[in-house]
């Protein structure tokens, strides 16, 4: 029964579609963490980033209340081995959008300060152009699902 909420949540997810005129800033779509278990220490953050404007956006720094440290990592593949990269300052172009999700580039919270509970949620602040902060809520999911991302 339980798994209703997250059935809303995908289709959610995948089938809406945030057409927002008028809106002057980045928009951030549903994002998400996976549950973590007791002494974890980090996660990581998937998000959709559109940019539905005519100019071009960078996201300078994250934070959140839950993390020592909020990072964007890249996956990159050195040496016949995936590596995580920061990313220092992530440039959106306008009209591009931004797909953070498993095995690629995902936002990365470490020094995790507590456990993230399924069905709980929590906040990532984006600095946006050095001067918006942007407060984005992310829905924690249980760790199963995880399987339907990873292929
Ligand atoms: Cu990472």
């Amino acid at each position: 029964m339980r798994n209703f909420k997250y059935i809303y949540f995908f289709s959610f997810l995948f089938f809406f579609h945030p057409i927002k005129s008028g809106e002057n800033n980045l928009v951030f779509h549903g994002a998400y963490s996976f549950e973590s278990f007791s002494g974890q220490k980090t996660g990581a953050v998937y998000v959709s980033i559109f940019n539905n404007t005519n100019k071009d956006f960078i996201i300078n720094s994250l934070s959140s209340e839950i993390a020592k440290n909020v990072e964007i990592h890249e996956m990159l593949f050195e040496n016949e081995i995936m590596r995580m990269k920061k990313v220092d300052k992530l440039l959106i172009k306008a009209n591009e959008q931004k797909y953070f999700q498993p095995g690629g580039m995902h936002i990365m919270l470490m020094g995790l300060k507590k456990e993230l509970i399924d069905g709980s949620h929590f906040f990532i602040n984006f600095l946006i152009n050095n001067v918006t902060e942007k407060r984005v809520k992310v829905m924690v999911l249980n760790k199963k699902l995880r399987e339907n991302f990873i292929e």
